[in-house]
């Protein structure tokens, strides 16, 4: 059944609202789009949104939304948007594709900062040493393992590979997938990082998630392994990591993501010099790569067709 009355499409983004709303397309008399860039724009139109296209959209502001049947996430992780206040009936949607490509080149790039041992030739060069007694490594085979084996996580198992690289694993259901050459289940979280030189956390937060990567697994990984966290903060417990960076349990650490961000200026993390600290960039959303994704499913909302990339509110991604 088609309907008539245009609705309430609420963009919301602190940093860029106009730029997420200018690409939104529907025929014309479909939509109202409410732009908002603060929390007062949005607390004043959320009332009326039936749909909210956001980043990181206020919580408290849900229970407001009494209109609301759709929100499509900006980002790649919909942990922001899965909570307590967000009523029960409201759709979540994902954006599956897009972040894949940036975090591929993020990991593999850092791999090969590793690899290369590009911190020790600059290092030589600020001094105009000659340290030709230094070689680098080969990243062909060594072996990544993956905790997380969404599409992002196969996207880089793919690129991992495509280097010659040995490809572990870990996901909840330890189904096997094709990028990926055995796939652990949780409970063999330690078997899996024991073997890898590096291990990239890609997995969603969720309560099962919390805290997965604590002292004991960080005790399974290999002296000189690298961890990687581009998924969330909190899947690390960062006490545990700092200790084990500072005793060099484990060769180092690329994160992007924390517990609390911005990182705090006296936190230990940014003085390690084993740690590359990244300000959550690994995947950047822009509206351009956001746009066909939001527009597809906005046409199909518009003409009473089911929505794609729809999350397992229950299962939390
Ligand atoms: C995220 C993102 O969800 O940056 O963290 O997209």
């Amino acid at each position: 059944m088609r309907r008539r009355e245009p609705i309430t499409v609420l963009v919301y983004n602190q940093d860029e609202a106009k730029a997420y709303a200018a690409p939104v397309r529907a025929r014309r008399g479909r939509i109202r789009l409410a732009v908002c860039a603060t929390r007062e724009e949005a607390a004043a139109a959320v009332g009326e949104a039936e749909v909210i296209y956001a980043w990181k959209f206020p919580p408290d502001l849900y229970a407001r939304a009494t209109r609301l049947r759709w929100l499509q996430a900006m980002g790649a992780g919909v942990d922001w948007v899965l909570v307590p206040t967000l009523p029960p009936g409201v759709t979540v949607t994902r954006a599956p594709g897009i972040f894949g490509p940036w975090m591929r080149e993020y990991v593999l790039g850092w791999c090969l900062a590793v690899t290369q041992r590009t911190e020790t030739y600059r290092a030589a060069q600020r001094e105009r040493r000659w340290r030709e007694e230094i070689l680098p490594d080969r990243l062909a085979g060594k072996t990544m393992t993956l905790v997380g084996l969404g599409d992002i996580g196969r996207t880089i198992a793919a690129a991992a590979r495509s280097l010659g690289m040995r490809v572990l694993g870990v996901s909840r259901s330890g189904r096997a997938v094709r990028e990926v050459e055995r796939v652990h289940r949780l409970p063999a979280l330690e078997r899996a990082l024991g073997q890898a030189d590096f291990v990239v956390v890609v997995v969603p937060l969720t309560d099962g998630t919390r805290g997965l990567l604590g002292a004991r697994a960080l005790a399974a990984m290999k002296p000189t392994a690298w961890l990687f966290n581009i998924g969330r903060g909190a899947v690390v417990d960062e006490a545990a990591l700092v200790a084990a960076l500072r005793e060099r349990r484990i060769g180092g650490a690329v994160l992007d993501v924390f517990s609390t961000e911005p990182l705090p200026a006296e936190h230990p993390l940014w003085g390690l010099d084993n740690v590359v600290v990244t300000p959550h960039i690994s995947g950047p959303s822009t509206p351009g790569e956001l746009a066909p994704v939001f527009n597809d499913n906005l046409a199909r909302w518009l003409a009473g067709r089911p929505l794609r990339h729809v999350v397992d509110r229950a299962r939390g991604y």
